[in-house]
């Protein structure tokens, strides 16, 4: 196998682009489709401020990698989500990354901070793991970068990651999540501005790229994900992509260039219909978020009334 570009001996193939890579080339191609992904959609400017939330993972810390080498203002930001062994070595993982660059790596942790884990909070709120996981995951991120005074919030979210949750999207028929699912979501409402470099590139390309970097990542799944439907999704959607390579790219940017706007107003109404939360400012559509109404029930404080939004104006 020889690479397309430089005809010396290729370490990876990557079928859709029906080509293959040296180590060089195929960093260099790693770096080139982040920088595609960021001007297409205007992702971060060269003066902005980006937080990366960084889970240890491959992609968290591929992006954060990539992003400096293109020469961006980066810093990481890992939450300790209280999810036994696994948050523990992550969290040692990101830390170790970090540590090994120089590079600043911002904490929140949840015990500590908010007085539960994910797997008691979830119990308590009758809600699955993943759920309680990504409320408190968002409200986190946005508060760290809104507090840190940062213009953008990254996430490592790759190209298998956003077609299997638009798959999951389209198969339930979820308007109002299809009006969202974008690589950017501008900032407003006290919302930083939201980004996602890797969407051009794959969960394999960025095992490769850390590989290939030297960078340690954490390999185990979270134990919370077995059952998650995504999973299911990604298996699905990796049977098609092996019989037609390519059809992962084409369902996500087909569905960015032709689909998504017709769903976008309802998700765009939605969000000018909120306020600050009586409780923490976040915004929420309501008078306490959902992330301080999580808090009160996983820490068994007394219950917040719910009460209907009010509409400004
Ligand atoms: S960390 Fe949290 Fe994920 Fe674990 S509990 Fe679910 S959402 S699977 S990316
Ligand atoms: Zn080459
Ligand atoms: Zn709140």
């Amino acid at each position: 196998m020889k690479c397309t570009v430089c005809k010396g001996p290729a370490v990876i193939d990557i079928r859709r682009h029906n080509a293959n890579f040296c180590a060089e080339h195929f960093l260099r191609l790693c770096r080139d489709q982040v920088a595609k992904a960021i001007k297409d959609f205007a992702m971060i400017e060269p003066s902005d401020r980006a937080l990366v939330a960084v889970s240890g993972g491959k992609d968290s810390l591929a992006v954060w990698d990539i992003l400096v080498e293109l020469g961006y203002q980066a810093d990481g930001l890992y939450l300790g989500l209280g999810i036994g062994d696994y948050s523990d070595a992550s969290g040692e993982t990101a830390r170790a990354f970090a540590r090994d660059r120089g590079w600043t790596l911002l904490e929140v942790d949840l015990p500590t901070e908010h007085g539960f884990d994910i797997p008691t909070g979830a119990k308590a709120a009758r809600r699955v793991p993943c759920s309680a996981c990504g409320l408190s995951k968002r409200h986190l991120f946005d508060e760290a970068a809104r507090t840190g005074g940062y213009d953008v919030l990254v996430t490592g979210h790759n190209l298998d990651d956003e077609a299997a949750v638009l798959f999951g999207n389209v198969l339930h028929w979820q308007d109002d999540y299809l009006g969202r699912q974008l690589p950017v979501l501008p900032a407003r409402q006290g919302f930083p501005r939201k980004v996602k470099p890797l969407v051009r590139l794959g969960e394999r390309e960025m095992a490769a790229y850390c590989v290939l970097r030297g960078i340690d990542y954490i390999v185990e799944e979270c134990p919370m994900a077995a059952g998650n439907k995504h999973l299911g999704y990604k298996e699905a959607l990796n049977l098609i992509e092996a019989a037609s390579p390519g059809t992962k790219h084409d369902f996500y940017f087909g569905f960015l260039a032709r689909a998504s706007a017709r769903f976008t107003p309802d998700a765009v109404a939605e969000r000018e219909l909120l306020q600050a939360c009586a409780r923490c400012g976040a915004p929420t559509p309501g008078e306490v978020c959902a992330f301080c109404r999580l808090v009160d029930r996983a820490t068994d404080r007394e219950a917040v009334p719910v009460a209907l939004g009010r509409r400004p104006g």
